[in-house]
C-alpha cells in the first residue's frame, strides 16, 4: 500500500508517522524545501508539483493548507485517489469518546475550557487538532477522551467523521480566499454534524445568527447556549445565576463576565458535561481559567490608557467583537486580508480612530470614512501613532481582523512585537 502526504509541516509529519505503522510506504510532498529528518522514513518531495506522483498511491492524506483548487488536489480529485485530511486519517484508528469544536472564533478557548473542565475531572483527556497537536500522534495512547479543535479545512476534507457531541460556535466569512466562496466554508463547517445521529449532541451559540441557522439541518440532540442569556434546556446567564447542565452557580465566581467568555463557558461546560464531567470540575474551571496569549490581553495600563494584545482576531468577525467589548478604541487593524469585507470593523461605534497597517491598509482607510485615521508601515509606528492620539479612557486595541502572514510569521509575532513595542515605549517613559 502506498500513501501520498500532502504537506511535511506539523500535520503531515504526524499522518507519515501513523500511516507507517499502518504498513503504507509513504512519499511525502511539499512545495517548500524539507529537512528529510523530519518526515523520515518517508521518502521526500519537494518544488514543483507533478501528477506522477499519484502513479500507484493508493490513499492522499492532505495537510489543512492544501485549497482545493491547488494542482496536487485537482489532480488527486481526477484520479479518483481517495482523499482525506489528517482529521479524517487519525479519527478512523481513534476509538475513544471525543467531542469537535469548531466556530469561526473562539474554538481554541473552548477546547482549552473542555480540557481544563475534564482534567478537573481527573480524566486523561488531550486537547488535539487545529489547537497544535495532530490526533493522529494520539493514535494507540492511553487516554480516556478527545478534545479536537476542527477547522473548516480539516472539515472539508473529512468523509467519516462523527462526533458523538459536537460545538459549534459561531459562523462569519472566514478564509474565503481558500473556500471560494462563503457558500463553501459554511457547508465545510455543517460537516461536524453531518453524520450525527439523535442520539448524538450539537451544541450552539443561540447568540450567533450563522449557528442557528446552520443547526436547523442538523439531525443531533440540539443543546443551545449563550453570553447573555440561558435558553431553555441548555446553559448561560440567568439573573445574578449561571444555569449549568449541572445545577447553578453565582455569575460573580467566574473568572470573567464578559458576554465572550460566558458562552464559550456555557458551552465548554455542556461538552464537557456529555463526557462525564461532573458539577465540581465544572464550576472550578470556571473560576480559574484564563484565556491564551493574544487573546484581549492586557499589556498594561498607562496614563488612564489600556493597552490590549488581541492579534489572535485574525478575521473581522473576531475584530467586531472584541472592539465592542471596550468603550472607546484606537484601534490598530489590517494585515493580509483572506477575501473579506473589513468595512464593519470602522463601522463599530466604539471607534475613535483607526491605524491601518499592512497589506489590507488602503482598503481599511477606504472604510473609515468619517473616522480619523493613520497609516504606519511598521508595527513600532502604529504604535507611535496610537499613542500620540490616545486620551485618558481609550483602549489601545491591536485586533487586525486580517492574518498576519504579509508582516510577520503568525499571529503570536505579530502580538508579541506589539507587546514589547508598547513596552519598549510606555516603561521607557
Ligand atoms: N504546503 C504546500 N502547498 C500548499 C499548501 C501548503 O506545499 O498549497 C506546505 C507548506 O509549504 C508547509 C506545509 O504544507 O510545509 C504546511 O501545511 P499546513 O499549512 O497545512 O500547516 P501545518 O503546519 O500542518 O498546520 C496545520 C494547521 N494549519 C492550517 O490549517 C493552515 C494548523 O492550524 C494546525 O495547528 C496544525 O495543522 C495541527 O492540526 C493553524 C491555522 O492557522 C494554527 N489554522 C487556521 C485557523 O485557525 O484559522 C485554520
Amino acid at each position: 500500500m502506498r500513501a501520498l502526504v500532502l504537506g511535511g509541516s506539523v500535520t503531515g509529519r504526524a499522518a507519515v508517522q501513523l500511516l507507517g505503522r499502518l504498513g503504507y510506504a509513504v512519499t511525502v510532498y511539499d512545495e517548500m524545501p524539507l529537512d528529510p529528518r523530519d518526515v523520515a522514513p518517508a521518502a521526500m518531495v519537494t518544488g514543483a508539483w507533478s501528477d506522477e506522483l499519484l502513479d500507484a498511491v493508493d490513499l492522499v492524506v492532505t495537510s489543512p493548507g492544501f485549497k482545493p483548487s491547488s494542482p496536487p488536489i485537482m489532480a488527486a480529485r481526477a484520479r479518483r485517489v481517495p482523499l482525506w485530511g489528517d482529521i479524517e486519517l487519525a479519527m478512523r484508528h481513534l476509538h475513544v469518546p471525543f467531542v469537535a469544536v469548531t466556530g469561526t472564533n473562539g474554538k481554541t478557548t473552548v477546547v482549552e475550557m473542555i480540557a481544563a473542565i475534564l482534567s478537573a475531572e481527573g480524566m486523561r483527556a488531550p486537547a488535539a487538532g487545529n489547537i497544535g497537536e495532530p490526533p493522529a500522534d494520539l493514535v494507540g495512547e492511553d487516554i480516556d477522551a478527545l478534545v479536537l479543535e476542527v477547522s473548516s479545512f480539516q472539515l472539508f476534507y473529512s468523509e467519516t467523521f462523527h462526533p458523538p457531541v459536537a460545538v459549534l460556535l459561531n459562523v462569519a466569512p472566514d478564509h474565503l480566499d481558500w473556500h471560494g466562496s462563503m457558500e463553501d466554508y459554511v457547508a465545510a463547517k455543517a460537516r461536524i454534524f453531518r453524520r450525527q445521529q439523535p442520539d448524538d449532541t450539537l451544541v450552539y451559540s443561540v447568540d450567533d445568527a450563522g449557528a442557528r441557522s446552520l443547526v436547523g439541518e442538523a439531525r443531533g440532540r440540539l443543546v443551545g447556549v449563550s453570553g447573555h442569556e440561558a435558553p431553555a434546556g441548555g446553559a448561560g446567564p440567568a439573573g445574578d445565576g449561571f444555569v449549568l447542565p449541572t445545577g447553578r452557580i453565582p455569575l460573580r465566581e467566574l473568572a470573567a463576565d464578559d458576554p465572550i467568555f460566558l458562552v464559550d463557558f456555557a458551552a465548554a461546560a455542556v461538552a464537557a458535561h456529555c463526557l462525564g464531567a461532573g458539577h465540581e470540575a465544572i464550576r472550578r474551571t470556571g473560576r480559574s481559567f484564563q484565556p491564551g496569549h493574544h487573546r484581549r490581553t492586557l499589556v498594561g495600563t498607562w496614563d488612564g490608557v489600556k493597552w490590549v494584545n488581541d492579534s489572535k482576531a485574525s478575521n473581522p468577525h473576531a475584530a467586531v467583537a472584541a472592539i465592542a467589548a471596550y468603550p472607546s478604541v484606537v484601534l490598530i487593524a489590517g494585515g493580509r486580508n483572506k477575501g473579506l469585507d473589513l468595512s464593519p470593523l470602522a463601522a463599530v461605534s466604539t471607534v475613535r480612530y483607526i491605524v491601518a497597517i499592512g497589506e489590507a491598509a488602503d482598503e481599511l482607510l477606504a472604510a473609515a470614512g468619517a473616522v480619523p485615521h493613520a497609516r504606519a508601515s511598521t508595527m513600532r509606528e502604529a504604535v507611535h501613532i496610537a499613542d500620540t492620539v490616545a486620551r485618558p479612557g481609550d483602549t489601545v486595541l491591536l485586533s487586525p481582523g486580517c492574518a498576519s502572514f504579509d508582516m510577520f510569521s503568525s499571529y503570536g509575532e505579530r502580538g508579541d512585537v506589539f507587546t514589547a513595542e508598547v513596552k519598549a515605549r510606555k516603561e521607557a517613559a
